[in-house]
């Protein structure tokens, strides 16, 4: 019998889960775990590139584990897990370290942006959390990588630290693909439709677990294009705002963008807006309940994150030795 394929990604609880991370990546998680054996993890080790508040971190954290369920991740058919319960991440990475150039990660997009944004704490971490990520990848020998759009430029940089190893001391690690969803691989910020939708950007921002009456508030007061032809069509460079809001009504709706543009024909941005939102409210009532009643039993919660450990440990653990022993380092 083949062996299933394995797949992997990881969210940083740093804020609270929004539109782009379920739109994004999040939503096609469930899809996949029958098909593959999947490994979802909440990266809480990178997040402390910027400073976080402990309280709160471990509150996102926890929440993000009870998101990722109520998204549809049945425990028991893939492994969840927190990134900083399985050592074996941070092991890895200082030997990627050793394995990776100072020029490459110059020139991370995210780093640049970041180490600008964050000027007073241009932090060593941020510089080097692509080999962070790239050993989080590596350390499963997934196949694939499910990450939104901007991530891309990470998991490429994590191929090249793999063939590079690789290339020294043999077929160590399986080098993987980034899977990058067509529709919903980049929303964009609601009243700033040129930059993406994070929370660093919180008007323009929808987050999971936000009431359905500041939901459609955002969606009423969201920037629409000022052409003078103002009819519902998916055009994104003349038209980021509008093509934006049927990029997230297909999303969340399953509809095509020709199927959007016949049901708006002959109307203008206005009717556009609040059935965006109406459908946006519709596809997160149930996520958003399912997760306050699942942090009601903080008892599973916990029993769920620390079966995902020692599953992902084991794995973890057999890839972490056979690197230790490829570089030379005596068994213990
Ligand atoms: P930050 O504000 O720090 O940049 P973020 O809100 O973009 O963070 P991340 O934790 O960096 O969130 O991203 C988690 C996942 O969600 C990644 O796979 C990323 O590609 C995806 N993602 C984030 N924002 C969007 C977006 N606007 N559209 C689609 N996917 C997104
Ligand atoms: N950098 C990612 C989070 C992340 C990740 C990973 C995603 C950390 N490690 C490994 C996929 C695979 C982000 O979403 N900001």
């Amino acid at each position: 019998m083949d062996k299933k394929k394995v797949m992997l990604s990881g969210i940083q609880p740093s804020g609270d889960l929004h539109l782009g991370n379920y739109l994004g990546p999040l939503r096609h998680w469930p899809e996949m775990i029958e098909e593959f054996d999947c490994y979802f993890f909440m990266a809480d080790l990178h997040t402390i590139t910027v400073r976080q508040d402990p309280a709160q971190l471990r509150k996102r954290t926890l929440t993000q584990i009870a998101q990722y369920i109520a998204c549809g991740l049945d425990p028991e058919k893939c492994v969840l897990f927190v990134q900083s319960h399985v050592p074996a991440h941070a092991q890895l990475s200082w030997v990627l370290n050793c394995y990776t150039m100072f020029g490459e990660l110059s020139r991370m997009t995210q780093f640049k942006d970041k180490s600008a944004k964050h000027a007073e704490n241009a932090n060593a971490g941020l510089f080097t959390y692509p080999v962070l990520m790239a050993a989080d990848i590596l350390i499963y020998q997934p196949d694939f990588v499910p990450v939104g759009e901007d991530q891309k430029q990470h998991v490429e940089i994590c191929r090249d630290i793999a063939e590079r190893f690789n290339g020294v001391y043999g077929e160590v690690f399986r080098v993987p693909e980034p899977y990058i969803a067509k529709v919903g691989a980049r929303i964009m910020s609601l009243n700033a439709p040129e930059a993406k939708m994070s929370k660093s950007l919180p008007e323009g921002c929808v987050f999971l677990m936000e009431k359905p009456e500041d939901i459609l508030r955002k969606f009423k007061r969201a920037v629409t294009d000022s052409d003078t032809e103002r009819c519902v069509r998916y055009a994104p460079a003349e038209k980021p705002g509008v093509s934006n809001l049927i990029q997230i009504y297909a999303a969340a709706t399953g509809k095509s963008y020709e199927a959007i543009e016949a049901e708006f024909e002959g109307q203008g941005y206005g009717k556009l807006k609040p059935a965006v939102g109406e459908a946006v409210v519709e596809a997160l009532r149930p996520i958003r309940e399912e997760t306050e009643r699942l942090l009601q039993d903080k008892a599973y919660l916990e029993s769920v994150y620390r079966a995902g450990a020692e599953k992902a440990s084991y794995v973890a653990e057999k890839t972490l030795r056979k690197v230790y022993k490829k570089v030379g380092f005596l068994a213990r």
